[in-house]
């Protein structure tokens, strides 16, 4: 089994109730809100598709998905006479995991040698407690972890990583305040060459994605890692804050021109209703969610699944139909 669904398989077999409680609010803007809407179980079509395009808007699919999904709604409507509230569920569902697409979320490991991730956002989106849940997930899985510190820019930044690796009992590869953080990734790629690590989390100071020379800051990094280890970084995930809205969708296209992203992790999701980003993410920039925070705890983080994740966001309409 890959290592994606093998992660899969045992952080989200049992979790429908934590994917659940970190979609709630935004189950409460689609599924709840479109479970009013059709309550009665009759839809008058007219009406339906103007409300399905403020539900969407109001979740965040932004309005170039959001019209999308309402097109592609109406093509399906045509083979209704009627609509109950169900067949409106089953045809948003359908409609959403068409437009997703192919989930396309694999993390392939590097059968030689160390594996490096590079974790890349703006300020304060959640990268280094990602990195720490990381850590957690993958050294469950059974993973040689280390950790390294590559945001030298911000004062404190090393610190709060080193917190999480001595909670973990994980090794940290650190810099001084304001060295060249490419000269750390390097440090760290010889550690873990050395010391036959599996996975190398490496951590950046957040920047701005309309700030160039940080953004060339990034493209020099991922040279410099791409000497030291063959194919390296293998993944580059951006730490996206589900909260920050339609911003999200300039971020994801901006640090993938710069750095070519092979993922996308969305944090915070337990604080926001605007869950439907994941969608238009997909749509837009067609890269993959591969995992989702939903809380503060080193046990918030998921691998993302779409099937859980549209259970989830449409859940009150489920309940509904059940
Ligand atoms: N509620 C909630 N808070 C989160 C989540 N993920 C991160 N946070 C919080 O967001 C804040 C910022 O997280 P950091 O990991 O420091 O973010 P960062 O991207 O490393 O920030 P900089 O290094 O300043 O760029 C912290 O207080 C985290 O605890 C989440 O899934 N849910
Ligand atoms: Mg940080």
């Amino acid at each position: 089994m890959s290592f994606f669904n093998n992660l899969k398989n045992i952080f989200t077999k049992d979790s429908k109730d934590r994917y659940l409680s970190g979609f709630s609010k935004t189950n409460e803007a689609i599924g709840a809100k479109l479970k009013i809407i059709t309550a009665g179980g009759k839809v008058d079509p007219n009406t339906f598709l103007e409300e399905l395009m403020v539900t969407l808007l109001e979740a965040d699919l932004g309005y170039k998905t959001a019209e999308l999904v309402c097109n592609e709604f109406e093509k399906e409507m045509k083979n209704y006479v009627a609509m109950s509230s169900r067949d409106v569920f089953i045809i948003l569902k359908k409609v959403l995991k068409r437009i997703y697409g192919d989930e396309n979320s694999e993390i392939v490991l590097n059968d030689n040698g160390p594996t490096v991730i590079l974790l890349v956002g703006v300020n304060g989106a959640g990268k280094t407690s990602t990195i720490a849940k990381l850590a957690h997930m993958f050294k469950k899985e059974g993973r040689s972890i280390a950790l390294v510190a590559g945001d030298t820019f911000r004062a404190g930044a090393t610190e709060q990583l080193e917190l999480w690796a001595n909670k973990l009992e994980l090794p940290i590869i650190k810099g001084k305040e304001n060295q060249d953080p490419s000269s750390v990734l390097v440090d760290g790629c010889r550690y873990a060459k050395e010391k036959q690590i599996d996975i190398l989390l490496c951590d950046t100071a957040g920047r701005l994605q309309t700030k160039v020379n940080l953004m060339n800051e990034l493209s020099k990094m991922k040279k410099v890692i791409g000497r030291e280890i063959e194919g390296a970084p293998h993944d580059t995930w951006l730490v996206l804050d589900s909260t920050t809205g339609q911003n999200g969708l300039s971020q994801g296209e901006l640090f993938n021109e710069a750095t070519k992203l092979s993922g996308i992790i969305l944090t915070k999701m337990d604080g926001t209703s605007k869950g439907g980003i994941v969608i238009a993410l997909k749509n837009l920039l067609k890269v993959p969610v591969v995992f989702v925070t939903m809380g503060e705890t080193m046990e918030d983080l998921r691998p993302f699944d779409l099937t859980l994740y549209l259970d989830s966001i449409l859940k009150e309409m489920e309940d509904e139909n059940l």
